[in-house]
């Protein structure tokens, strides 16, 4: 498109069902955030617009697991998320969430109108019931045998063993996960957006204005991007359905949908509109976010990862176009996804960094998560984070390269010219130094060009180079050594040096703020109206102008720092081992009558149970074996309160070899039986026995 007249950048909104990781930030927000610091810089129009995404079956499965309601869930999680993104710096102007009252509103307004328009169809289709919860289940909600692959415990959606997308009705002998039940159908009636009426919209629009031979005026879409929508459209679409039959959510504001949602992926990208229209409403100018929305000279982009690219590709854009009055993204630069020292990042297996431990554990080091994770974005194909590439990159790039250059420049000042900047002396600048200086517009006008395709991480490189020219220029004009018979040649080689460092400081506010706002602070400049187009400009600091003291910027990463993160992944890695040896008990290995008579076990009680701190599926238990108290480690945090554990009769088997999880040393193991459907209940005499004392023996 033609020089936007403002940009509305959107982030994808996070599932408020548990906190960010780094794989959230690398894909997502950390390119957002530079690209709208940057746009800012610029002196662009600019809004970024996030919030949470509190809706769908994830979150009324993680209140059911911890015996809460959705809402406690969303409360607690997007306060998390909000907070932790305020504290890396991510520059939202606003940070919503879609349980508010103008969320609901704005997605009721939309679907009414698309309703009264006739744009969906409505159908009746027969769909899993569960007879004894008397409810419909949500594709996750149903569990059974994966009909690719045989393993069990898949859901009615996918099988996380094989990775197979499945639909309930494949399920082989599936259950209810609320109740254990058999499932049986019945009819439900929904609404549907019939995808397959947009088809020729959608082809024009994305195929040809955005594909790889578009010859227009359109942003070329990531390749990543436009393949999955190519092969979208090549398969035809077929009408989606937008309700669901749950009890959370936006209801469907038509008659005769009692007890019916609008989908999740519905009503979240409308949370977009919604956000914004909720920052205008705050500044007191409720009409003033429409331009944003409803003006063809607006840039809208859309920060995503890769398994959200259909939604916001296909599914979204045909509801805009179907309400009319919307415009369209420019792009939707998605990102693939990234990696935690070699394995895939799971939320259910706690295989993550969590940004606000992260915060807590490293205060001052947001930038360096900032830098390692846009130096290894995910752009184009999947990526690892390890925790030794952390520590090599801020220490042989940040520490050695941008702190060392830095530091050179205003330690040198100080020390020839009491910490003012020097004019240009003697013979002025040489044909090196004008070279040196011809560097910094060009390495400006690289990271622009990278930053507006979307190549976040060549723009970090390009910043880097500026540093790196700084270094080089110090290398190669040894001021220390010119001092002792040239110093009006000293003067200009620091003023230089110095002209560098201001253009470093203004470059590298998108990727590294916390850094900008330090080394501003050293120069001596102002905080703010430091505009991008500064960069090279040789006036911002005068002759005689006073620099603050140097202090580091960058610090060295130790090796017992990494060797800590590395044993707290180790430790997550022991906690899911032991979580599964007490959740999936081995079923049809046979044992030896010895084997047998060698296990003690015990019929004991729970006379004090506490969460293992920093851990989600451990509980610390204090049991009366009969024969002594112990503390036992349990992975069944997600399944029992400590409150419900306390006073419980379990069985244990009391001489397991002892084992160290979480640095507490558990002493046996609480014996659990596990439905087909996963769910844990305790093993213990019942009935005529109940009154089997403690330390009654089991064989
Ligand atoms: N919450 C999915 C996700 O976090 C979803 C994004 C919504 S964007 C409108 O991957
Ligand atoms: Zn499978």
């Amino acid at each position: 498109m033609k020089q936007p007249k403002r940009y509305l950048v959107t982030s994808a909104l996070p599932y408020a069902n548990g906190p960010v990781h780094i794989g959230h930030l690398a894909g997502v927000y950390v390119p957002s955030d530079i690209y709208v610091r940057y746009l800012r810089g610029r002196g662009a129009d600019v809004l970024s617009i996030c919030g949470s995404d509190e809706h769908g079956v994830p979150i009324t499965i993680k209140a059911k697991k911890e015996g809460v309601t959705p809402q406690d869930v969303v409360d607690k999680y997007h306060g998390i998320i909000k907070d932790a993104f305020e504290r890396f710096g991510i520059s939202f102007d606003i940070y919503s969430r879609t349980s508010s009252e103008m969320h609901a509103r704005t997605a009721s307004d939309f679907f009414r109108k698309l309703y009264e328009q006739g744009d969906f169809i409505e159908q009746t289709t027969e769909q899993y019931y569960d007879p004894e919860a008397r409810q419909f289940l949500a594709d996750r909600y149903i569990t059974g045998t994966c009909p690719k692959c045989h393993s069990e415990g898949a859901y009615g959606d996918q099988c996380e063993k094989c990775g197979s997308t499945l639909s309930p009705t494949e399920l082989i002998d599936p259950k209810s996960a609320i109740t254990g039940a058999t499932p049986v159908l019945k009819e439900t009636r929904h609404w549907f957006l019939p995808l397959d009426r947009y088809e020729t919209f959608l082809r024009e629009w994305i195929l040809r204005e955005h594909g790889p031979e578009n010859g227009g005026t359109h942003e070329v879409w990531k390749s990543n991007v436009y393949g999955q929508c190519k092969s979208w459209l090549d398969g035809g679409l077929l009408p989606r359905a937008v309700s669901r039959d749950l009890d959370w959510g936006i209801p469907v504001p038509v008659e005769g949908a009692e007890g019916k949602v609008l989908y999740v992926w519905f009503d979240a990208p409308i949370g977009y509109i919604s956000a914004t229209k909720e920052l205008f409403a705050g500044k007191g100018d409720p009409e003033g976010w429409r331009p944003y929305w409803q003006d063809g000279d607006t840039k809208l982009v859309h920060f995503i990862g890769k398994d959200n690219i259909v939604f916001h590709c296909i599914v979204f854009p045909s509801m805009l176009k179907a309400h009319g009055g919307f415009i369209l993204p420019e792009n939707v630069p998605a990102n693939e996804f990234l990696n935690l020292e070699n394995d895939k990042i799971s939320t259910s297996r706690n295989w993550a960094v969590w940004l606000h431990e992260y915060l807590d554990e490293f205060p001052g080091k947001e930038d360096v998560l900032r830098y390692v994770l846009c130096a290894n974005a995910p752009e184009t194909k999947d990526n690892d984070f390890t925790w030794r590439d952390f520590q090599a990159r801020n220490n042989n790039e940040l520490v050695a390269i941008f702190g060392n250059f830095v530091n050179r420049a205003l330690v040198l000042t100080h020390k020839y010219f009491e910490g003012r900047v020097p004019a240009i002396a003697g013979a002025g600048l040489t044909d090196y130094d004008r070279e040196i200086l011809e560097e910094i517009p060009r390495i400006k006008a690289a990271i622009e060009q990278n930053i507006e395709n979307y190549r976040f991480r060549e723009a970090l490189k390009e910043m880097m180079n500026l540093a790196r020219l700084g270094n080089k220029y110090l290398a190669d004009t040894e001021p220390w050594k010119t001092v002792k018979t040239d110093e009006s040649r000293v003067a200009t080689i620091l003023n230089v040096s110095l002209q560098i460092t201001v253009s470093l400081a203004i470059a590298c506010e998108p990727f590294l703020p916390f850094t900008a706002v330090k080394l501003r602070g050293m120069l001596r400049l102002p905080q703010t109206g430091m505009q991008w187009d500064n960069i090279g400009c040789m006036t911002l600091l005068e002759p005689g102008h006073e620099l603050g003291q140097a202090e580091l910027l960058f610090e060295k990463i130790e090796d017992s720092t990494v060797e800590a993160q590395l044993k707290k992944l180790e430790d997550t890695k022991a906690a899911n081992a032991a979580a599964n040896a007490t959740a999936a008990p081995a079923k049809e290995n046979t044992v030896q009558f010895d084997d047998f008579a060698a296990m003690d076990i015990r019929v004991s009680r729970v006379v004090a149970a506490e969460p293992v701190p920093k851990t989600k599926k451990l509980l610390k238990l204090t049991v009366d074996t009969g024969i002594d108290t112990r503390t036992i480690v349990s992975g069944i945090a997600e399944y029992f309160t400590p409150e419900q554990m306390v006073g419980k009769r379990v069985l244990v088997l009391a001489n397991l070899a002892p084992r160290t999880l979480k640095g507490i040393e558990s002493q046996g193991m609480i014996l659990m039986a596990e439905s087909p459907a996963g769910k844990l209940s305790v093993v213990a005499p019942e009935g005529e026995e109940a009154d089997a004392p403690a330390g009654s023996v089991v064989g």
